[in-house]
C-alpha cells in the first residue's frame, strides 16, 4: 500500500514525509525542479500489538505497514501545461492513496509560490491539476473510443459503449468540480476504470503544514468530500520529534503539551482511508498485524498470510481483541466461550484475533 505526498512547492512536504517517516531527507527554501522520490516504509502504529506483545511475549512483534513516497515537482512545469508532468504521474497513479501537504504556517523565509497563504485557494489549484490530469486521459480514451466503436463486433461493443457512457459521466463531474471519489460508483463501474488510474478517484487526506505558533488552534480546513479527511501537522516540530528518542520525545511533547504526535494520527487516518484494517495473529514465535481491505472474508484474509492457507482453508477461530484482553490468556477466552468457530464467508473485523486451520 503506498501513499504519495502532493502539494504545492515549499508546502512541506519533504518535511511532512520526515515527521511521518523518522526520515532525514533533505528540504530546501528552493524546488531544484527535478523529480527526485524519496521513499520509505512506515509502521502503522497499533497500541494493541504492544498490549498482546506484553501477554504472549512472543520473539518477535510485526506491524503492518504502508509506505509514503516523496515526490518534487507538483506546480510549475505542470501548472503551465494544463496537466501534471508524465514522470510525476507515472509516480502518482500507481499510488493507493494521496497525502496533500497544504501550506498553512508563515516564514518570510520560505517563498510561497503564489506569494501568500491561503489554504483554500492551494486546495482548489492542486484538485484542478488532478481533475485535469484525468480530464486529459478521458479525452484521449474518448476519441479512440468513438473511432473504434463502430467497427466493433457486437459483444465488444457493448463493453466499450459502457465504458463510454461511464466516461463521458466522469468528465461531466470533473468539469463541474468534482472528483471521481465522490460520485459513489459501484464496484462494477469502478472495475472498468481501475486501469485509468484516475487521481481524483483515489482517497484524499488533506494535511495542513501549521506553524509552530498554531499547533493548539490549527486553522480550519473544510472538506467535506467522501473517502477524504483533514489532519493537521506541524511539518517542522512534528520532523524534530520525529528524530528523538521515547524518552526525549515524550518530554518535548509534555513541553509542547500535546499526548502524542501527530504523525501517528496521520498515518492512522489514511490507512482506514484507504478501506484498510488489521487482523492479528498471536503466539510464541510472533505477534502481528495483517492488512485486508474491510469486508474481506475469512478465506481471502488467509490468503493475506499464505496462499495455501487460503487454498486449503477450513475454518477460522476468531476472538476480538478485546475479549481476549479481558480473558488475559487464550485458553481463558475459550473458556469464556468468546472464541468462535467461523466459515469462509464469515466478513474479518479490524481487531480480530484470528487463527486459519487449513490443510493442503
Ligand atoms: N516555519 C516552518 N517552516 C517549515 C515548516 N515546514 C516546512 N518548513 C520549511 O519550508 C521549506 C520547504 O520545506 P520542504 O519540506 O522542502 O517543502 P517541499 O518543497 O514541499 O518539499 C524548508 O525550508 C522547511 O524547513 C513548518 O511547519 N514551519
Ligand atoms: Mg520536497
Amino acid at each position: 500500500m503506498k501513499i504519495a505526498l502532493i502539494g504545492l512547492a515549499n508546502s512541506g512536504k519533504t518535511t511532512v514525509f520526515n515527521a511521518l517517516t523518522r526520515g532525514t531527507a533533505a528540504t530546501t527554501a528552493y524546488s531544484s525542479g527535478q523529480l527526485e522520490p524519496n521513499l520509505a516504509t512506515v509502521k502503522v502504529p497499533d497500541e494493541r500489538l504492544a498490549v498482546l506483545t506484553g501477554i504472549f511475549k512472543p520473539k518477535k512483534t510485526v506491524h503492518a505497514d504502508v509506505q509514503y513516497i516523496d515526490v518534487a515537482g507538483l506546480s510549475g512545469g505542470g501548472r503551465q501545461g494544463g496537466g501534471l508532468p508524465p514522470a510525476l504521474l507515472n509516480y502518482l497513479g500507481t499510488a493507493d492513496a494521496l497525502l496533500h501537504v497544504v501550506r498553512a504556517f508563515e516564514d518570510s523565509g520560505v517563498p510561497h509560490p503564489d506569494g501568500s497563504l491561503d489554504l483554500g485557494r492551494d486546495v482548489q489549484a492542486v484538485d484542478l491539476e488532478l481533475a485535469f490530469s484525468d480530464l486529459a486521459i478521458i479525452e484521449r480514451r474518448l476519441s479512440r473510443l468513438s473511432a473504434e466503436i463502430p467497427k466493433m463486433a457486437a459483444k465488444e461493443k457493448e463493453l466499450r459503449l459502457a465504458e463510454q457512457e461511464l466516461l463521458v459521466r466522469l468528465q461531466a463531474a470533473l468539469e463541474a468540480e468534482t472528483p471521481i471519489r465522490a460520485l459513489g460508483l459501484s464496484d462494477e463501474e469502478q472495475r472498468m476504470i481501475r486501469g485509468y488510474q484516475f487521481l481524483t478517484a483515489k482517497p484524499l487526506l488533506l494535511v495542513p503544514n501549521v506553524g509552530e505558533a498554531q499547533i493548539a488552534a490549527p486553522p480550519t480546513l473544510e472538506y467535506a468530500y467522501p473517502q477524504s479527511a483533514v489532519v493537521p501537522l506541524c511539518g517542522k516540530i512534528e520532523a524534530e520529534l520525529a528524530q528523538l528518542d521515547d524518552e526525549d520525545a515524550q518530554s518535548f511533547m509534555d513541553d509542547l503539551g500535546i499526548t502524542s504526535p501527530a504523525r501517528d494520527l496521520v498515518i492512522q487516518r489514511s490507512y482506514d482511508l484507504m478501506g484498510l484494517i488489521s487482523f492479528l495473529t498471536v503466539g510464541p514465535d510472533e505477534v502481528r498485524a495483517w492488512t485486508i481491505r474491510r469486508g474481506m472474508p475469512a478465506v481471502e484474509a488467509a490468503g493475506a498470510i499464505h496462499s495455501d492457507i487460503q487454498r486449503g482453508f477450513i475454518r477460522a477461530e476468531v476472538v476480538p481483541y478485546a475479549d481476549l484482553v479481558k480473558a488475559g490468556a487464550m485458553a481463558e477466552a475459550k473458556k469464556q466461550g468468546t472464541v468462535r468457530m467461523e466459515g469462509k464467508t464469515y466478513i474479518v473485523q479490524d481487531g480480530d484475533i484470528c487463527h486459519f486451520l487449513f490443510n493442503v
